[in-house]
């Protein structure tokens, strides 16, 4: 009976799995089990023999019974215990940040622009993006027969039937703005006036909304000469160069005269743009002195005053600074692949540290 309790208790204490301890189990305590057999061999003892053979065998039973669960209750917290160390949880680390919106970069690139008028002086003027005929083209010296308001793919609104009143229209431009200001505030003035405006465009280059930033000074004597100074500084802190040759190419607008189209010296570069440097010319903007009639029309005496104008698309330069190819790619549903493009706008710092 020693033999059969050193045998169970060294095996029940190697057991290192639940299977092999229940295996045990039936093996010695079980119906058929040795135990069980030892006991019916007490029916053939003599009653001396069964008195002490009998409470033997059932304190063995009892003994090896005890034993099973406690080596039941050791595995299963050997198991839990490595259950714990797999699912462990630092919950001090820090959360994973999401990716979230961020400034769109037309807004980014408007901010730029603003700045470096901003340090040239220059306030920023806001107006309607819905004016009356006057502001869009009138007062700008675009009548009614003029082929630039034809040219301009303008979008009117709508006027009800029988109202012969000339339509209004989703400003072309936002040189409205620069005229509702000079009305407002008279010579002289230093501004310019970014926002959207309309025309009824679309391909790779053109998008129905775009941004445009139009420049106005006028004071006793502002000159090209001032205009040149002005968009070579502009043109230096926007694309970040030390240096930048302009070339001012004869044009015509109806508002400015003389008129002039200008030009950055740059190369193109396996497709990069590098500005001041090569032999191409990238056209990045109108100008001109403002006419006379559009001065007299914003309330301004051209025989007292005098300045010049310039107007530039924003998405356009956005587009030359940043390298992107398609103007739709701006306004097409989610920005954040503009990331493939490495648009520094996107990467900007969040509150918590990492990068958005
Ligand atoms: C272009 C040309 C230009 C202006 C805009 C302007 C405004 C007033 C008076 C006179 Cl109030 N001129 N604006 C002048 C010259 C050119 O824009 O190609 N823009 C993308």
């Amino acid at each position: 009976m020693d033999d059969l309790r050193d045998k169970y208790l060294g095996l029940i204490a190697g057991a290192t799995d639940e299977p092999t301890l229940e295996d045990l189990r039936v093996q010695a305590v079980g119906k058929k089990g040795e135990i069980s057999l030892k006991m019916r061999e007490l029916g053939k003892m003599t009653p001396e023999e069964r008195q002490t053979a009998g409470p033997a065998l059932n304190a063995l039973k009892a003994e090896i019974a005890s034993a099973l669960s406690a080596k039941k209750a050791a595995l299963e917290d050997v198991a839990l215990d490595e259950r714990l160390r797999g699912e462990w949880l630092d919950v001090t680390l820090p959360g994973r940040s999401r990716r979230q919106g961020t400034i769109h970069p037309i807004s980014q690139v408007t901010e730029e622009v603003t700045a470096i008028f901003a340090d040239m002086g220059f306030a920023v003027a806001e107006g309607p993006q819905i004016d009356s005929d006057w502001y869009n083209f009138d007062a700008l010296n675009i009548p009614g027969h003029h082929p630039a308001r034809a040219e301009m793919d303008t979008f009117y609104m709508h006027r009800a039937e029988g109202d012969n009143r000339p339509p209004h229209v989703l400003r072309t431009h936002t040189s409205p703005v620069q005229i509702r200001t000079m009305e407002k505030t008279g010579a002289p003035i230093r501004i310019i006036a970014p926002g959207r405006v309309y025309r009824a465009d679309y391909d790779q280059t053109h998008t129905p909304m775009f941004h445009q930033v139009e420049g106005l000074a006028i004071d006793r004597d502002i000159s090209m000469a001032n205009l040149k100074w002005v968009l070579e500084e502009f043109v230096k802190a926007y694309f970040e160069v030390d240096d930048v040759e302009l070339r001012f190419r004869a044009s015509h607008f109806p508002f400015t005269e003389p008129s002039a189209e200008v030009d950055i010296r740059c190369s193109w570069e396996g497709g990069t743009l590098k500005v001041s440097e090569g032999d191409d010319w990238l056209e990045i903007l109108g100008s001109g002195m403002v006419h006379p009639k559009v001065l007299e029309n914003a309330g301004v005496n051209p025989n007292d005053w005098q300045g010049f104008a310039f107007g530039m698309g924003i998405d356009r330069i956005a587009m030359l600074k940043y390298g992107i190819p398609d103007l739709r790619a701006f306004f097409d549903s989610d920005l954040r692949w503009l990331r493939n493009y490495g648009f520094a706008a996107l990467d900007v710092p969040t509150l918590h540290g990492g990068l958005s």
